[in-house]
């Protein structure tokens, strides 16, 4: 006898792939494709859709957050010296104490998250960039494929999704603008990062934080290792801000 309580596995196969590929259909030509939702990525993308933007960010491990979850050395409480307004946007609790505001880890990144997801952001996880799209001289999309495929290295073409816009938030990697360094050019080489010196850092950051080829811009840790800036260590105002300045330049632009 068939109740209304009755659980099908069927029903919720249909269900997970429906609302998936109708997701993903309704995403494949948006405003901002942003790589990395790490701190830099999920500020960008919170500015972003907060303003209307149709804005996916593209994580390759399940879990969105990058390296904020962990705080320093795993203890989860981060530091800032500058930013803190963008703590109070997303309503992040903090403390200030002699002249920081120290905030925990793992409140600020679930709420980095959960904004940008209740401000119309999409965040796709296990999925990887591999590549990005270039049409004339502009980044205009990006080139993925699951995490697990690239795993296990079979030989599986990617698809593709058109963006007006790109940003490279994939931290130390620096993963797409070392492919659009080595197959284009952007004028300089990628040093990668320096040693540690956390004012020098985080200011050079958000400095060399922009669009580095037409169509891609470099937010983060990602932006810090393309210009070779000092790291900073466990101090994330600069990523913040980085990610907030590229969600305003590609606002004037889009
Ligand atoms: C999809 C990808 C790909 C790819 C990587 O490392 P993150 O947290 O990056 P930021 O820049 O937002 O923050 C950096 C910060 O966490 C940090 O490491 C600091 C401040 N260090 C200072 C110091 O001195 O060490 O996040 C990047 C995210 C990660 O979740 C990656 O998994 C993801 O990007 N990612 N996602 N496609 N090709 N590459």
């Amino acid at each position: 006898m068939h109740s209304i309580l009755m659980i099908n596995e069927t029903d919720i196969t249909r269900l997970i792939v429906k609302n998936y590929m109708e997701e993903l259909l309704n995403h494949l030509s948006i405003d901002v494709a942003i790589v990395g939702a790490g701190p830099a990525g999920l500020v960008a993308a919170n500015y972003l859709a907060m303003e209307g933007k149709k804005v996916v960010v593209f994580e390759r491990k399940i879990s969105p957050g990058g390296g904020m979850w962990g705080g320093g050395m795993n203890y989860p409480i981060i530091v800032l010296k500058f930013g803190k307004e963008i703590l109070d946007d997303i309503g992040i609790k903090y403390e200030e104490q002699n002249g920081y505001y120290v905030a925990n880890a793992i409140e600020a990144t679930s709420k980095l998250i959960a904004s940008a997801m209740d401000a119309g952001a999409k965040i796709y996880n296990g999925i990887t960039v591999e590549d990005v799209m270039v049409k004339n001289g502009k980044v205009n999309g990006v080139v993925i494929n699951w995490s697990t495929i690239l795993m296990t290295e079979l030989p599986v073409d990617p698809l593709s999704i058109e963006a007006k816009a790109v940003i490279d938030a994939t931290g130390h990697d620096c993963y797409v603008s070392r492919i659009i360094e080595a197959k284009y050019g952007i004028g300089h080489k990628i040093e990668g990062e320096k040693g540690m010196w956390a004012e020098e850092g985080e200011k050079m950051t958000v400095e060399r934080s922009g669009e580095i080829f037409p169509g891609l811009y470099v937010a983060g840790m990602a932006a810090n290792a393309v210009s070779g800036s000092p790291r900073m260590g466990p101090i994330f105002g600069g990523m913040l801000q980085s990610g907030k300045k590229v969600a305003e330049l590609i606002l004037q632009k889009i």
